[in-house]
């Protein structure tokens, strides 16, 4: 939305959108969960390019819930005249290079075919939902749906025996809500994963007044910031403080909630010990909250780092399992063997250590939900024909993992940006902040090339190549690597483990974009 504001609005380029859902919003779109809601605080998860937008919107909740972000979307979309420019309910199914016009020429699945000289891809991180392709699934009775396509209305979930599949954020936001309206609700867990207490709560008139003034204020902070989320900097790493200051910090983390808890001590994803000592202080709480020891040990996690998997935060998450109408079900060595046409059957624990509590049997369900995540920052590319210069796929591009000039721009695909690509910071932090900086960056090059009657514009391999060590270099000096994350693409079968989003922070990104852009664009080649 933001880049065919600024391309259209700014520029004056003919710029036309094409959008697969039937509205404006994307994941706000698509994720309509029980229990969706945004991890980064409302009043950074919005645009700040446009003081009088930002004045007279107002954020109910410190956190956002998806309807709430959907109309603002909606609004935005109605405040700059956006649909026009869209067609909504289209997918763009390829896009080609055709190298002797110097133009993008783009099939669409309603069968339209339109010619582009720049291809501006703003197509998500998180979009390309992935589900698993269990044996059965065609035979259930019952419904099944996956939290990123959920229906818009129509399901009922009061009284129902349901089954969530996967504890990601999407699990995590869901299962609570899910434990209230369903009458019996079994979780399917393969992996724990950390999660901390959002502490959500609505605005006062008084406080989101207070917060609104001072939006210039928080935005540059916010400029300044790794993740683009000024929220609470660490003071210090771990072995600067004493037991009893770390022991504090941690409590008045916990207590916050929110992001800022994975930000308690500055080495929190560099260094193994100060992670652990955040790790076990979590790790306590889930003793602390969760009433059967048995399901207490399953929901702890213990084979990766604080945060290596995206954190996630919850509202009442381990609480749930307190309740007489939830079950957990680890299926990390027994795994779902198949779905039968009446819910899920569990593969037989094979040991007796206790390691484990998948009890070979079938588990009835009338519905059932998939929270089982994405194919996490180039899904959504390699799903389509994205072809460059030589007809080159950009699937066989990427075949060994993501390659990319600052997320922006593939070596090989001129005239393509790519808005959260890759390489990019994108989703180790403030989303909208990343699309800003991102779409900003694309809008002044653009600009620059068509004053300077540049026809072609492509990332130089060695540029890229130079960026791709780069982005792993920076990765491998934290503990990210550490865990089978989507990060590293490990949830995907078949997919290269490599570390995908840039982790040197959104602020010295920001730096590097525009000593580039300032510098004439250097790893760029043009052609005029
Ligand atoms: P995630 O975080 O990728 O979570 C998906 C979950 O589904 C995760 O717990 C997976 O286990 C689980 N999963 C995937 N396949 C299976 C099978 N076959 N059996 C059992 N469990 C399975 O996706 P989300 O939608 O929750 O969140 C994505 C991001 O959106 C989130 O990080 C935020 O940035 C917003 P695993 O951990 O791989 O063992």
């Amino acid at each position: 939305m933001y880049a065919l504001h600024r391309l259209r609005d700014d520029l004056g380029l003919n710029t036309h959108a094409f959008e697969a859902g039937e509205g404006v919003g994307g994941t706000w779109y698509w994720n309509r969960y029980p229990g969706a809601r945004c991890d980064a605080e409302s009043v950074f998860y919005s645009y700040s390019f446009d003081a009088d937008l930002q004045q007279e919107w107002v954020w109910s909740e410190r956190y956002a819930a998806q309807p709430e972000i959907l109309s603002y979307a909606e609004h935005v979309a109605d405040r700059l005249d956006l649909r026009r420019s869209i067609t909504f309910g289209t997918r763009v199914t390829a896009a080609h290079y055709d190298e002797s016009r110097r133009l993008w020429l783009l099939t669409t699945d309603t069968g339209q075919h339109v010619e582009a000289r720049y291809l501006v891809t703003a197509l998500g991180c998180l979009s390309a939902a992935q589900a698993p392709d269990f044996k059965g699934l065609e035979d259930f009775r019952g419904e099944i749906h996956h939290t990123a396509r959920w229906p818009h209305e129509g399901v009922e979930l009061a009284g129902k025996r349901v089954a969530v599949i996967g504890t990601g954020s999407s699990g995590i936001q869901s299962v609570p809500e899910i434990a209230r309206l369903a009458e019996h609700l079994t979780v399917f867990q393969r992996t724990p994963h950390f999660t901390i207490p959002a502490r959500n709560q609505p605005f006062t008139e008084a406080e989101f007044d207070d917060i609104r003034s001072r939006y210039p204020q928080l935005r540059a902070q916010a400029l300044e910031d790794g993740a683009g989320l000024p929220l609470d900097p660490a003071h210090g790493n771990a072995a600067d403080l004493t037991e009893a200051e770390r022991a504090a910090e941690l409590d008045r983390r916990w207590q916050q909630g929110g992001l800022a808890f994975a930000a308690t001590f500055a080495d929190l994803l560099t260094d193994e010990s100060a992670n652990s000592i955040a790790a076990d202080y979590v790790r306590e709480r889930i003793g602390e909250t969760v009433q059967d020891p048995r399901t207490a040990e399953l929901l702890t996690p213990t084979d990766y780092p604080l945060a290596t998997k995206r954190i996630c935060l919850d509202t009442g998450y381990y609480e749930t399992y307190n309740r007489e109408n939830v079950t957990l079900v680890s299926v990390r060595n027994t795994p779902i063997e198949r779905i039968t046409p009446t819910g899920i059957r569990v593969s037989a624990a094979d040991h007796e250590d206790g390691a484990d509590n998948g009890d070979g049997t079938d588990h009835e369900f009338d519905v059932i939900v998939f929270a089982t995540g994405f194919d996490a920052m180039t899904g959504s590319y390699t799903r389509m024909d994205l072809r460059g210069r030589d007809g080159r796929e950009l699937a066989e591009a990427w075949r060994e993992g993501p390659r990319t000039y600052l997320g922006l721009a593939v070596s090989g695909f001129p005239n393509l940006f790519t808005v959260t690509g890759p390489g990019s910071p994108s989703v180790l932090g403030n989303m909208m902040a990343c699309v800003e900086q991102h779409v900003d960056w694309i809008t002044g090059y653009i600009d620059h090339l068509e004053k300077t009657g540049v026809a072609a514009a492509e990332a130089e391999e060695g540029a890229q190549d130079s960026w791709v060590e780069h982005v792993a270099e920076v990765a491998s000096a934290t503990l990210y690597p550490k865990a089978g994350s989507w990060y590293m693409g490990a949830n995907v079968e078949g997919k290269p483990r490599v570390f995908m989003p840039y982790a040197g922070g959104l602020n010295l990104y920001r730096q590097q974009c525009d000593e580039i852009a300032a510098q004439g664009y250097p790893g760029f080649s043009h052609t005029s």
